[in-house]
């Protein structure tokens, strides 16, 4: 069968010619820029991070930035989103600091989630995020249900569903797009075929010529873009959004892209891909697309391009070593959130772990025996 061309408006060369779609002016651009920018800078950091031991996992997005950034840019503050531990770009786009997703990584006092979960599983009420699972594609009937509620109450308001090319193979795929199809749910479905599920490549994943055509299996429109190209990113999730909060049901967008690190820091991809399909998709960065259309448009010089990364490097840097600096969260704070009365047996646990802790049998910093005792 053959490959399935993705829409396009940004060609890898920068395609100057090209108007910015409805909602993208100069300066709404220049900020994405610079949002792609800091979450570079933020990612590499992080697995650095991890290499020295200082926090212990990340799962880095180098390569798929416009995807994130597009795709998040065009949400409205009251739209759901469910990402995956990939999607740091869809926090950062909705107004997550650097310092609060610094926080998660170190699991410390500040983490929203309390040190509770694995670096990457950033969440937060406040911007609409949705607690991210580690298990792939649960998220998918849970997208399809929150978007049935937004249809059923008559909300203007829309659910994007972050999911990689691995998460189609499983049930929850089918489960989640055929109830949305059937109700004809407030969702997107927003995939980013990154061409790999760690080891498998997405020729393995699926015999069909592209990730988008299952939806016509499921009523609703596919659409496949090119994932490196803002604004082909923004255009395709805006008017899909614009869609589902009018009534006018899901779509499927399937964003080509690429995983230019590892799948996580447990990971080594020079096992099991060529160093030659990975400088094909070096010359595809979304980033120097976006850069050489705003060259090219006159609405960014160099200079500014050094300030912008200048200053993301210093932002980063401070968050970092801030949130370092924070500590672990209080271990009362092990009891919270699960009751909204705690029952009488986690009170009994809960005051059995602070008097060890008062009596030094246990450390209140790690929350484990101390050695001898
Ligand atoms: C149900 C389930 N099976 C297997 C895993 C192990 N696992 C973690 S990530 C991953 C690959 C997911 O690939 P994809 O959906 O393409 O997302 P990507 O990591 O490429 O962004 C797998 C198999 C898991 N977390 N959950
Ligand atoms: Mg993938």
């Amino acid at each position: 069968m053959t490959a399935v061309q993705p829409l396009q408006l940004l060609s890898p060369e920068g395609g100057a010619s090209v108007e910015p779609p409805e909602g993208l002016d100069p300066e709404r651009l220049l900020s994405l820029y610079r949002n792609m920018v800091r979450l570079r800078v933020f990612d590499r950091r992080a697995l650095n991070l991890q290499r020295q031991g200082r926090i212990n996992f990340y799962a880095p997005a180098s390569g798929q930035e416009a995807a994130m950034i597009g795709s998040a840019a065009a949400l409205e503050p009251q739209d759901v989103a469910y990402p995956t531990y990939r999607e740091s770009g869809v926090c950062l786009q909705r107004g997550m600091s650097l310092r609060t997703m610094a926080d998660q990584l170190f699991g410390n006092a500040r983490d929203l989630v309390k040190g509770r979960q694995m670096p990457n599983h950033w969440s937060s009420r406040e911007h609409n995020i949705v607690s991210i699972s580690s298990c792939i594609a649960t998220q998918i009937p849970q997208a399809a249900g929150t978007g049935m509620a937004q249809r059923f109450r008559g909300e203007n308001a829309a659910t994007i569903c972050y999911f990689g090319d691995g998460a189609t193979s499983e049930g929850d795929f089918h489960a989640g797009l055929n109830f949305a199809g059937v109700f004809r749910a407030n969702t997107v479905f927003f995939c980013q075929n990154n061409q790999w599920a760690i080891t498998v490549p997405v020729t393995r994943q699926t015999a069909a010529p592209s990730i988008a055509i299952k939806a016509s299996a499921y009523g609703f429109e596919g659409i496949r873009i090119d994932g490196n190209d803002l604004l082909v990113v923004y255009k395709t999730v805006r008017e899909a959004l614009e869609k589902a909060r009018s009534g006018g049901g899901p779509t499927l967008i399937e964003a080509l892209t690429y995983r230019m690190g590892p799948h996580s820091t447990s990971d080594d991809p020079r096992r099991y891909r060529t160093e030659q399909e990975v400088e094909t998709w070096r010359r595809r960065d979304p980033i120097e697309r976006l850069q050489r259309y705003l060259e090219a448009r006159g609405w960014i010089d160099a200079e500014q391009v050094e300030r912008i990364a200048a200053e993301a490097k210093e932002e980063v840097d401070r968050a970092i070593s801030e949130a370092e600096a924070v500590g672990p969260p209080e271990p009362e704070t092990l009891f919270e959130d699960v009751y909204a009365r705690p029952t009488p047996q986690l009170e009994r646990e809960r005051r059995e772990l602070l008097d060890l802790i008062r009596r030094g049998v246990v450390s209140r910093v790690t929350h484990t025996p101390i050695r001898g005792s």
